[in-house]
């Protein structure tokens, strides 16, 4: 495997000489900030990112994200211009080294929480999502603020995505990924780079607004549209994980058999049963996955991708961007060196 820790470049707190300092780490997964998706990614920019990173023993050979459009997700008649803008960015990536770039096709929002900083009696904090708290809310009659929401859509520009996600629904959504899929994945096979999708979080609906990378179904469908280790998934185990009816060890072996985890995104998460659920320690004990039972059927397929640890909770006072502290997510990269160690270990034995 392949350890990296996203880092979100200047403007991240976080020095990459400190990232440098946790054991086997190799790879700094960033992005170009200064471009609104859609745009082309400047090569000068690239190249610095690239520097930096290398200046402090790292590589930069892996992207999070180049976000896709909503015109490419809805289809509008702008959605062809700007698929060959991506395909641009996948060969300007790929000129510096870049070998895989993760990318989601969610619409409208990222990731959705109700808290950014929930006290666990630790002390420890971290972001959950309580489903009771978005009961019998409407974002097209009220206005809605969550925590992680891109704040560049005033509430009106949300209404309207709202209404024209709900004209195409789940179909029209899976038509402009397919499509776009056609398009892109010819050109990251030419340039050897390995498209890696991150699943819906949470991988359910909120708001009426469709998801469909949301378990096995809809990745098996992702994964035929173009069969090719180029077309493959950032496998997060905590978005993928908010749904008690993925069995993530099993499909961690299943999609890990075929080549088709490019990044492993190791996250924890505590479900309720209400659909709410909190982000929890890294280790198998904090939470409802089991950490060692994912990557021992990774290792079991031979797997060789990128792993990061993905949000970790605020500890030791930390102030910091939520989900992206240091701490807990060195804790998180040396748990998952620990892992890949003894079941790497164990399956030569
Ligand atoms: C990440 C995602 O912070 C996170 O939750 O796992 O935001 C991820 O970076 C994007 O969905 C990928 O496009
Ligand atoms: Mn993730």
């Amino acid at each position: 495997m392949k350890l990296a820790f996203r880092w979100y470049g200047e403007e991240d707190p976080i020095p990459l000489s400190y990232i440098r300092q946790i054991p086997n780490m190799r790879s700094v997964v960033s992005a170009i900030y200064d471009v609104k998706p859609g745009e082309i990614w400047q090569e000068e920019s690239i190249r610095k990112r690239k520097e930096q990173i290398e200046k402090n023993g790292m590589l930069f050979d892996i992207v999070e994200s180049v976000p896709v459009p909503e015109e490419i997700k809805l289809g509008t008649e702008q959605a062809d211009r700007l698929t060959d803008v991506y395909c641009e960015n996948i060969r300007r990536c790929a000129k510096y080294g870049i070998r895989c770039i993760t990318y989601n096709f969610m619409p409208i929002f990222d990731w959705t929480r109700t808290c950014l900083d929930h006290k666990a009696p630790d002390g420890s904090s971290s972001l959950i999502f309580d489903s009771n708290q978005l009961k019998g809310l409407d974002p097209l009659k009220e206005e809605i603020h969550l925590p992680g929401w891109d704040r560049s859509y005033t509430q009106e520009e949300v209404r309207t995505l709202i209404n024209e996600y709900e004209k195409i629904g789940e179909e029209g959504l899976w038509k402009n990924l397919e499509n776009f899929l056609k398009k892109i994945i010819p050109v990251a096979e030419e340039y050897h780079v390995r498209m890696a999708i991150h699943p819906d979080d949470p991988p359910y609906s909120i708001f009426g607004i469709p998801r469909i990378i949301t378990g096995e179904n809809g990745i098996d469908r992702l994964l035929s549209i173009v069969d090719s280790p180029a077309n493959s998934l950032c496998f997060c185990t905590g978005s993928l994980g908010c749904a008690a009816w993925n069995d993530i060890p099993g499909m961690a072996y299943k999609y890990g058999a075929k080549n088709r985890i490019a990044f492993l995104h190791l996250r924890q998460i505590k479900r309720k049963t209400d659909g709410s659920f909190e982000e929890s320690g890294h280790l198998s004990d904090c939470g409802d996955l089991d950490m060692y039972e994912i990557v021992k059927a990774l290792v079991d397929t031979g797997f060789d991708g990128y792993v990061r640890s993905d949000h970790g909770r605020m500890i030791w006072g930390e102030n910091g961007k939520p989900g992206y502290g240091l701490y807990d997510r060195a804790l998180g990269a040396a748990y998952i060196n620990g892992l890949f160690e003894a079941c790497e270990k164990g399956r030569t034995r």
